[in-house]
């Protein structure tokens, strides 16, 4: 079959291809194309105008450098090598070649003992030395283990990090491709693809951000999402009625759970025809969302691909007319089973497909609904054997196997698109199961379907982290678990996890219930408490959002991101940093109690406890099933603030959770804007500045308006100071504050209205 792929070793030797090009499209990023000059892929976004470097002319061929890297081409051997300036080789014997069928692979060396990271969505250890990936957009049905090479989403791209120094490479091709990372120990590396363009991006470090940041300006940065999307979300597959929903929110309400959104699933639909409700079990859709609104709550509704096949389905027809269905070799439109039984696929490789779908989008989400929910866009089939679209069947650019990969993201293009046609002044929000390097420009991201199994809870983490890693920040896993139906005790650990998780959705489909009250009064306690948390963290939360969209440098974040010269984060799969500044080490094996936690360089305190560590060690964390281990570093400033019952509900209270350290200052940053609309982008914001130093004993706060754009409701400073010295007295602009004690922590409270 085409689309197959082939390992390098196999027959049919080889043409190798000569370097075409080298340019840097920005500061830190080198495009090499090999063969064929070509258009970069939909993965990339337009860089302007380019460094124009240096260039040498040598006898073997050109040697460009600019600030940072040094690349030279050697058109004797066909072989391109990339350099440091000052920081010796990186990325050398760079050779690509094709072969009859028109499959390519492009072969380098990176430095031996190198680690590697990102990858995209990913079962398995955070590190993937020695692993061959697979890209090809696949509905794995839940089923994964470490040993499965594909999953929904398709990132060619990886971090190399060696001695503390990384690179990243990002093979810019969207055919079914693999990456093998040093399989035999000596630093090679190769990347392959079934057709398309032998094209390289080489992105400098020398930091994992510094990656992370040309990543994100290569490839797109992630917008700021609403606040409410940063929220606790409630999904099953599926909650109906129209009147199930209403209890649904109902109980939230007077348990006291916060919560901001409810997820429909695919019964809310007529038949399984999107953009249809069942007018039986939602006779008024608008109704429901109003007053779902008055209670706080948003609704999100999820979008197949796949349009039913029927006269009376006006989606279907239309479609059809405009002959905007991807089509079999010989011209028929290509039918596939999906939920409905037999249903057409939108070539969204077409503009005006993308526009008709943009409208579609538009129009739907006009009811008042607050965002959308693509699902099976993988495409994902119930046909054998592939549960895709055949390779064959045909899009305006050819043929299916040539942008697989990519079908999500054209189709998460074209509904963001609509979002923003139908409020222009909102932040769109859109989660997508399927999708490829980009994807972050659109969509926040969830891991699909898995079981309610431990081995899944551990695997959450390095699949969010290695996902962080490849340039999309905002994603989550089915809380409690997709398939199956959890203990109480994996119900909270999975809770306690999704807190700290930057999408925060329960669901399930099986037939028993999943919601917080769902387990028994303590469970439902516990859930409370950290889905309260999370809420209260919002302020600490949304500045890392805004840090990630801004810098590209994730919220969930692998420890290797901010120490990756300590040899203890480089395999660091069970524990992970929330910002810089919170270390969080869930417990993800039944019955434990403790848990062992690295603390990497810097004094941390434990968040329960106030207990002070030294890092660069481990310890042992004693966890009960209400205890998440949470550390906190010092020098850091945590800003909370009180809610009720969802983000719409802000107190006018905001509590700096103070780690004051031994010498110098404890900072942060506060980012505080409207969380739904635009306007922060033309300057409707505040940024304030807070530092706390402390003085034989006293604390003292201080406030510094850094940007002034945004009017908050704020009244009262609550103050927790937390330090190595007993403090006597709390400051704030200058003015003292009555203090009192809280165990260790000294605490204050001024009103600053
Ligand atoms: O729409 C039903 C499910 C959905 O609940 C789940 O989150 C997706 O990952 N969907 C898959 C299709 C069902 C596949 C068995």
């Amino acid at each position: 079959m085409t689309g197959r792929i082939s390992e390098p070793d196999q027959p049919s030797p080889p043409t190798p291809l000569a370097p075409a090009m080298v340019t840097f499209p920005a500061t830190g990023i080198t495009r090499i194309r090999f063969g064929e000059e070509g258009p970069d892929s939909f993965a990339v976004v337009p860089t302007g105008d380019g460094i124009p470097p240096s260039e040498e002319r040598l006898s073997t061929g050109p040697a460009y450098a600019t600030e940072d890297l040094r690349v030279s081409v050697d058109r004797n051997r066909d072989r391109v090598d990339v350099s440091r300036i000052g920081g010796g080789p990186i990325l050398t014997e760079l050779r690509a070649s094709r072969k009859d069928d028109g499959s390519i692979t492009i072969d380098g060396r990176v430095e031996q003992g190198s680690s590697y990271y990102g990858g995209g969505e990913r079962t398995g250890f955070l590190d993937k030395t020695g692993e061959m990936l697979e890209n090809w957009n696949t509905d794995a049905n839940g089923d994964h283990t470490s040993a499965t090479r594909r999953l929904y989403q398709s990132h060619p791209f990886v971090i190399v990090l060696c001695r503390g120094r990384a690179f990243g490479i990002l093979f810019d091709n969207v055919q079914r491709t693999y990456m093998v990372l040093d399989r035999s120990g000596n630093g090679d590396i190769a990347f392959g693809a079934t057709g398309g363009p032998a094209g390289l991006f080489v992105l400098e470090g020398p930091t994992v951000k510094d990656v992370l940041r040309r990543l994100a300006d290569l490839t797109g940065h992630m917008p700021l999402p609403p606040l409410w999307s940063l929220g606790y979300h409630q999904c099953r597959w599926s909650y109906h009625p129209a009147d199930r929903v209403r209890e649904l929110a109902r109980t939230f309400r007077e348990k006291d759970v916060p919560c901001d959104a409810i997820w429909l699933d695919i019964d809310y639909m007529d038949r399984y025809r999107c953009f249809t409700w069942d007018r039986k079990e939602f006779p008024d859709p608008e109704g429901l969302i109003a007053d779902l609104q008055e209670d706080g709550f948003d609704l999100v509704t999820i979008v197949d691909p796949g349009i039913s096949k029927s006269v009376r389905y006006p989606v279907w027809v239309e479609g059809l007319e405009r002959g905007y269905f991807c089509t079999t070799p010989t011209g028929e439109v290509y039918l596939g089973k999906v939920w409905p039984k037999r249903a057409g696929f939108p070539d969204f490789t077409r503009a005006d497909v993308r526009d008709w779908w943009a409208g579609l989008n538009a129009q739907w989400i006009a009811q008042g609904l607050a965002g959308i929910w693509n699902d099976m866009n993988e495409p994902a089939t119930f046909d054998k054997p592939d549960n895709t679209l055949p390779d064959d069947v045909m899009h305006a650019t050819g043929a299916h196997a040539t942008v697989h990969n990519i079908y999500a993201l054209l189709e998460a293009a074209a509904t963001v698109d609509g979002l923003r046609q139908a409020r222009p002044d909102e932040r769109p929000f859109l989660l997508t199961r399927a999708g490829f390097t980009g994807i972050q420009r659109y969509a926040a991201v969830w891991t699909g379907d898995n079981g309610a199994i431990w081995e899944h809870l551990l695997m959450a983490m390095p699949m969010c982290l290695n996902l962080g890693l490849s340039g999309v920040p905002f994603v989550g896993t089915d809380v409690g678990g997709f398939n199956y139906h959890p203990s109480a005790e994996l119900f909270v650990r999975w809770t306690q996890l999704g807190a700290f998780s930057p999408f925060f959705r329960a669901h399930t489909r099986e037939k028993e219930d999943q919601e917080p009250w769902s387990f028994g009064p303590e469970v439902e306690d516990i859930c409370r408490r950290y889905i309260r948390l999370r809420y209260e963290l919002l302020p600490y939360t949304y500045g890392c959002f805004r840090e990630a969209s801004l810098t590209g440098v994730p919220v969930m974040r692998a420890l290797l991101v901010e120490h990756p010269d300590d040899p203890e984060t480089l395999r660091c799969d069970d524990q992970y940093l929330w910002g810089r500044d919170l270390l969080v080490a869930p417990v993800y094996l039944p019955g434990r109690r403790h848990r062992l936690v690295y603390l990497p360089a810097g004094t941390w305190t434990d968040w329960w406890t106030g207990e002070r560590h030294e890092g660069c060690c481990h310890i042992v964390a004693y966890a009960p099933l209400g205890t998440l281990p949470l550390y906190a570093r010092e020098g850091a400033i945590i800003p909370a603030r009180n809610y009720g019952a969802s983000t719409k509900e802000r107190g006018d209270e905001l509590t700096l959770h103070v780690f004051a350290p031994t010498e110098g200052e404890a900072v942060c940053e506060v980012y505080d804007d409207d969380g739904r609309s635009l306007a922060y982008e033309h300057g409707d914001y505040q940024l304030t500045r807070i530092i706390c130093t402390i003085n034989d004993g006293v604390a003292d706060v201080r406030r510094e308006v850094v940007h002034d754009g945004y009017a908050d409701e704020l009244r009262f400073i609550s103050l927790r100071v937390h330090a190595p010295v007993e403090v006597v007295a709390i400051r704030l602009d200058g003015r003292d504050v009555a203090m009192e004690r809280d165990g260790a922590v000294a605490v204050g409270r001024a009103s600053v209205s």
